[in-house]
């Protein structure tokens, strides 16, 4: 299905979770804003977030280290359980439920909770509001990670400080029925911890040890702790480094960029100019499966069926928004 620039798809009805949600998606920039004048409230460091993200790291260090030793079949392991993960983040919590720019039918929406559960980044009705306000308040003191208090901040350091009030307030004001109305999103938020313990920690764990004899040390910290660190690292990048590197070919008035690197890590998010540009586009790219495994697993998913109504925007409409507000520093098609 081919979009204009505009969002009137979104005024569609959806179903989710076998309930009508009204799907106004709150994922376009809010130019109204005003950040408040006068001296920034104190930063408030979470010291329990400081020192579990301290022990993950160290953690995936010494996997690192272990690696070399793993056998063939647990570093396979580790890549699968690496590529569920991710997709519960870019296929499920990001291009789904944050933007709606497919629909999925509800195996599938299993799949990609469960896939969200292993990746451990806060449930899905929490990642997708903290996203949503992202997008619609971006590079102010209204957006969770703002790229403007530099790349260390962006990257982790958001997760270690009390958040900007503001972020508060304005997440509030947001339309979230869609994912209220969505039973495998209000399950998972329900049972989220149990979850994550299970599917982040026990399985990646367990699998190898059982299957094909691993060491449980081995199978803790290559695929446990090391495939998280990883994976939390990449999706990071999107936030630091896509919003600091790179080229602006659709909207130069804007920070996010695209970054090939943060592309590849990332399965496909790393084209974030677009992103930000087309939020809606289910492929989050101009260029479909082009370091877009995420673009080609949604394609698999909507051949077989699981998915249907990929949005996406027409070559003519890119053309003319790169011609308006790009940097000339990329041509289309
Ligand atoms: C993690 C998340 O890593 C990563 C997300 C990345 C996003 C990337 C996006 C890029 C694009 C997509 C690319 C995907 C690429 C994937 C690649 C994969 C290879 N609106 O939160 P609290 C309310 S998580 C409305 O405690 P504090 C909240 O409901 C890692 N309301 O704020 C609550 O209300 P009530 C693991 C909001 O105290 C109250 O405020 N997790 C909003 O400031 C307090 O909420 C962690 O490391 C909002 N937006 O604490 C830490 N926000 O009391 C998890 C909040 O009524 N987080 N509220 O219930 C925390 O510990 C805390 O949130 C905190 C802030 C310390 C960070
Ligand atoms: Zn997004
Ligand atoms: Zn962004």
């Amino acid at each position: 299905m081919t979009e204009t620039e505009t969002r009137n798809h979104h005024d569609d009805k959806q179903q989710n979770g076998g309930a009508v949600a009204e799907p106004s998606v709150e994922d376009v920039f809010d130019d109204t804003y005003k950040m408040k004048e006068g001296p920034k409230p104190p930063r408030m460091l979470v010291w329990r977030n400081i020192i579990l993200m301290t022990l993950l790291h160290l953690g995936a260090l010494y996997g690192l280290i272990l690696l070399p030793s793993a056998s063939v079949s647990t570093v396979a392991w580790t890549a699968v359980c690496y590529l569920i993960s991710a997709l519960g983040v870019t296929a499920g919590a990001h291009r789904l439920w944050s933007h709606r720019s497919y629909k999925a039918s509800f195996p599938l929406r299993v799949f990609l909770a469960l896939g969200n559960s292993m990746a451990f980044q806060n449930d899905i009705y929490e990642w997708a509001r903290d996203h949503r306000v992202h997008h619609k308040y971006s590079e102010t003191d209204a957006d969770p990670h703002n790229a403007t208090r530099g790349f260390f901040f962006a990257h982790v350091g958001w997760l270690m400080v009390r958040k900007h009030p503001d972020v508060v307030e304005k997440g509030r004001k947001l339309e979230l029925s869609d994912l209220k109305a969505d039973k495998v999103v209000m399950f998972q938020r329900r049972h989220y911890k149990l979850s994550v313990v299970i599917l982040c920690f026990i399985v990646p764990m367990f699998v190898p040890w059982y299957f094909w004899g691993e060491s449980l040390a081995m199978a803790y910290f290559v695929p446990g702790l090391l495939r998280y660190a990883v994976m939390l690292n990449a999706t990071w990048l999107v936030n630091s480094a896509a919003h600091l590197y790179g080229n602006r070919p659709y909207d130069k008035s804007i920070n996010p960029r695209e970054n090939p690197f943060v592309a590849f890590s990332a399965i496909g998010e790393g084209f974030h100019n677009y992103h930000h540009t087309f939020p809606f586009d289910y492929a989050t790219s101009e260029f479909g499966c082009k370091l877009n495994i995420t673009t080609a697993f949604i394609d698999l998913m909507c051949f077989m069926g699981l998915a249907t109504d990929p949005k996406s925007v027409s070559k003519e409409v890119i053309i003319a928004r790169i011609k308006r507000t790009g940097e000339g520093s990329n041509k289309s098609g």
